[in-house]
């Protein structure tokens, strides 16, 4: 009956959400942070943090995730929240960055949280759901990675950011880390480790990888430096060795904190990214560093494989892609 209600709610947010028309930032009547895109079914479903933050002044406040949905890239659909921080029962608050994939037909989000302090400090979880729009449930009833299982850095939020990367054979990869870049593997149920955690050797990293592969190529992007630009690397194996290959994208306007999405959809490449770049509205503060928000670009390559820098812009994607 839980169920029924909030996929019932969940459709009726979709209906109220008139379609919002590509520019960037891509919405204005919420604030949106650590984009993760999925194509699926002929869809891009876009997972997002939701800041909260009444002021710039006043730190990161992000209780839930939001989805949205595209066609072609131009016209988004608003679905509402997919899950809280807090329906993990081992979690605080905080619902950082985020990764959607799917598998056989569950949708797996691994995402960020604060831990309760029996395991003080960040934590990644993995909920489950069988629709791309929730609603979500923990699927482990417990966090897949504490910070007492890494010792790298002596801050307790150097495990998050989740990044998920599947091999054409199956075999699936986390890649998580602030400070120090690291990656799992993941048994085949996709809700537990398999193996030590290894670290990646990433000039400059702070936060935010995300793996991709085009052609013969790995790729993993990153927020390197702080504030934060986005660097990335290439390799021709998922493990490395990693040649460092400069920033990808700038500083990210009044946003001190940058993270990035790359996707392939109907043949075009594209880069999410966050600004704090919207503008007040009557009686708020703008846009910032705790009022983020998320826009896209289409990225390009060049023959030898690397990628061209990002060049931001309000515009946005104005072609449809088909
Ligand atoms: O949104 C909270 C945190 O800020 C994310 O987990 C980081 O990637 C940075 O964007």
């Amino acid at each position: 009956m839980k169920f029924v209600k909030r996929t019932l709610a969940a459709a009726a947010t979709a209906l109220l959400c008139s379609q919002a028309v590509a520019k960037n930032p891509l919405f204005d009547n919420v604030f949106t942070a650590d984009p993760a895109a999925m194509v699926h079914d002929g869809k891009v479903y876009l997972y997002t943090g939701h800041d909260e933050s009444p002021s710039n002044n006043v730190f990161f406040q992000m209780h839930d995730w939001l989805v949205f949905s595209s066609e072609d890239m131009v016209n988004w659909t608003q679905h509402g929240p997919i899950m809280k921080a807090t329906d993990f029962k081992w979690a605080k608050g905080d619902a950082w960055a985020a990764h959607m994939i799917e598998r056989d037909g569950t949708f797996y989000f691994y995402t960020t949280v604060r831990h309760k302090d029996d395991k003080p400090g960040f934590a990644i979880g993995v909920a489950t759901s069988k629709s791309p729009l929730g609603p979500f449930v923990d699927a482990r009833g417990s966090a897949l990675v504490t910070d007492d299982m890494t010792k790298h850095t002596p801050n307790d939020w150097d495990d998050i950011d989740p990044a998920i990367w599947v091999e054409e054979n199956g075999d699936t990869y986390m890649f998580f880390g602030n400070l120090m870049p690291k990656y799992v593997k993941l048994k085949d149920n996709l809700i537990e480790l398999d193996g030590e955690i290894k670290t990646l050797d990433l000039p400059t990293f702070t936060e935010a990888l995300w793996v991709h592969k085009k052609n013969e190529y790995y790729y993993v992007t990153y927020a390197c430096e702080f504030p934060e630009k986005i660097c990335y690397s290439m390799s021709k194996s998922i493990h490395g060795p990693w040649e460092f290959k400069g920033v990808l994208n700038e500083l990210a306007g009044n946003s001190e904190t940058n993270h990035q999405s790359v996707i392939t959809f109907k043949g075009k490449d594209y880069f999410f990214y966050h600004t704090g770049s919207l503008p007040p509205k009557p009686g708020q503060e703008s846009g910032g560093r705790f009022r983020r928000s998320v826009a896209v670009e289409e990225m390009h390559y060049n023959e030898d494989g690397t990628i061209q820098r990002i060049h931001m812009t309000t515009e946005g994607v104005t072609e449809p892609a088909k």
